[in-house]
């Protein structure tokens, strides 16, 4: 008998949108990626409404998923590429709106800097719609760089009040 042992990786990612039926697409992203091949859904958080960071927009729909997939990093961001244009996803004007935003913030403790993908997300302790979500699926989740945990992050800014 044979046994091949796949190493798996867990990732939090986080989900956004402000165009659209954002609710719903939400919803319908975390099916498809429930449903994706290679990737494990593991939890997902409620969805929040937040004030959009960037030029006027839109009210956003945030939220986040924890997956585990033995897909590479590199590779999970072509699949969540696809999956944003698959919603209709436009590049336009930078932190514009969107119908479908999906950022890789964490994998594991790895620290992965490219010109195109940088893994923990270099936003993402400043960002309370990001850290929200995520507090409650990953609390505990340690950020390689700073190794304060997700709570911790959201602690520090929430005491500076911003939103
Ligand atoms: N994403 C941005 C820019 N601004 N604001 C909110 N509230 N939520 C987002 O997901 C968001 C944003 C660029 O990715
Ligand atoms: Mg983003
Ligand atoms: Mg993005």
């Amino acid at each position: 008998m044979m046994f091949y042992v796949i190493n798996m990786v867990e990732y939090a990612v986080a989900l956004g949108s402000n165009l659209g039926d954002s609710c719903a697409i939400l919803d319908k992203v975390i099916i498809l990626l429930s449903r994706y091949p290679n990737i494990d859904l593991t939890s997902y958080s409620p969805f929040y409404k937040t004030f959009p960071i960037g030029p006027k927009q839109p009210i956003y729909y945030n939220g986040c998923v924890i997956v585990n997939s033995p897909i590479n990093p590199k590779k999970l961001l072509e699949v969540l590429l696809n999956i944003e244009k698959r919603f209709g996803r436009v590049r336009d004007e930078k932190w514009g709106a969107r119908t479908l935003d999906l950022d890789i913030l964490l994998c594991e403790h790895l620290i992965i800097e490219t010109p195109f993908l940088q893994i923990p997300h270099p936003q993402m302790t400043k960002r309370k719609f990001v850290l929200l979500p995520l507090c409650t699926i990953a609390s505990t989740w340690k950020h390689p760089i700073t190794r304060k945990t997700v709570k911790e992050h959201l602690q520090e800014i929430s005491d500076k009040n911003i939103v």
